[in-house]
């Protein structure tokens, strides 16, 4: 027991807890209630009871503290005890502004991150879970990675998302080859430049992973870029407060559509989350439909995109680098945005790509003892 609890006062709501440290805590009753030992499953840690059937007065008709330091509260209600152990209420005290979880700042990055690319080799990340967690922490930490030494051999992407997660399948199938091909339902498919970009902005939800991997790469042209979406939106929120506002606002419809495929999806290009923190960027030239806005807000609307898109172009956030066979780049598909240069269609350049989700990654980061929030 790191903290031991030196004496406890039981107020009309709450319990009031002193700390050998000095520290001194609260903890309602309802929530004492809620989270006791044994109202929880202990082998899978789920929840027995119903807890909007918890007594929204409940209070305890003793609570004492044992000498092995453990803290007991028999409840008013119906007797029953609950054995709290002070280690346990210690890390979910939530009377401590830093335990209140919010979500970690992310690390923002700009052009200079090109010097120290987040990186790992395919074979140590395999071997050693110490450098899998790391590399996938980068992910969690730069919303970006490369890994190098990947088989240079087809469908070898699938092997690096099973160490971490799963496949998501999309229209594109479970991966896909990013070629030049004639007639092409989808620009990728071409030899044109494409300006930094997320995928799949037409889907409700959008992918949160992205991984692409070189199996040729283009004599000339065909570089790759990246630039941290969170980094370029808080640049356009201190220096342009209300574009970014209206860009966190207004709605946008992004659909691709093929022989096959119809899909839509309407958010606006910069979400926030509860906090007032960015979330998510969706952002993706080639695919945003029509607007279908007030007439006043046509003019606003590409005024602030237009501030978005000139910080995205910016040299100052860019990284460029070329990938080579066996190269492959993860991004966190909702926070980074990848793009290239144009390259020779009389070249083979290939590279296949796939999906993947993001929870399933952090889930792996955590069991694998990383941080993430
Ligand atoms: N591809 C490569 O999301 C997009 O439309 C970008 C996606 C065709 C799966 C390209
Ligand atoms: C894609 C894409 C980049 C490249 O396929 O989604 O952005 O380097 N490709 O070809
Ligand atoms: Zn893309």
């Amino acid at each position: 027991m790191a903290n031991p609890i030196t004496q406890v006062a039981l107020h009309e709501r709450t319990l009031l807890v002193d700390w050998v440290d000095g520290r001194r805590s609260h903890y309602h009753y309802l929530w004492l209630r809620d989270n006791a030992p044994d109202a929880i499953d202990t082998h899978n840690g789920q929840r027995l009871i119903e807890s909007v059937a918890i007594p929204p007065a409940i209070c305890p008709q003793t609570v004492t503290l044992h000498a092995d330091g453990q803290l007991e509260v028999v409840w008013a209600v119906n007797g029953s005890r609950s054995l709290f152990a002070p280690d346990w209420l210690r890390a979910h005290d939530y009377s401590q502004p830093e335990t209140i979880s919010t979500a970690n700042q992310p690390l923002l990055w700009d052009a200079t991150l090109g010097a120290h690319l987040p990186s790992a080799d395919y074979p140590a990340v395999v071997d050693d879970r110490q450098i899998l967690r790391d590399w996938l922490q980068a992910v969690h930490d730069y919303g970006f990675a490369l890994l190098r030494q990947v088989p240079v051999a087809s469908a070898a992407l699938l092997k690096v998302v099973a160490l971490f997660g799963y496949v998501r399948e999309t229209n594109y199938g479970p991966y896909f080859d990013v070629k030049s091909v004639v007639s092409p339902n989808n620009l990728a498919y071409t030899g044109l430049g494409l300006s930094p970009h997320t995928d799949n902005p037409y889907r409700d939800p959008a992918p949160t992973l992205q991984l692409l991997h070189c199996l040729q790469d283009a004599a000339a042209g065909g570089d790759s870029i990246v630039v941290d979406g969170f980094a370029v939106a808080a640049r356009l929120r201190q220096q342009a407060p209300e574009h970014f506002a209206l860009l966190t606002r207004t709605p946008v419809t992004f659909r691709f559509r093929d022989q096959t495929t119809d899909l839509m999806a309407v958010t606006p290009l910069i979400a926030l989350d509860s906090q007032g923190l960015i979330k998510a960027i969706r952002y993706n030239n080639r695919s945003l439909a029509p607007l279908a806005l007030p007439p006043e807000q046509i003019e606003p609307f590409y005024a602030a995109y237009r501030a978005l898109g000139e910080l995205i172009a910016s040299a100052e956030f860019q990284v460029v680098f070329k990938l080579h066979p066996g190269d492959l780049f993860i991004v966190d598909n909702e926070r980074v945005l990848h793009g290239r240069t144009a390259f020779s269609n009389t070249g083979n350049r290939h590279l296949q790509g796939c999906y993947a989700d993001r929870d399933g990654l952090l889930s792996t980061l955590r069991v694998l003892g990383g941080c993430s929030d």
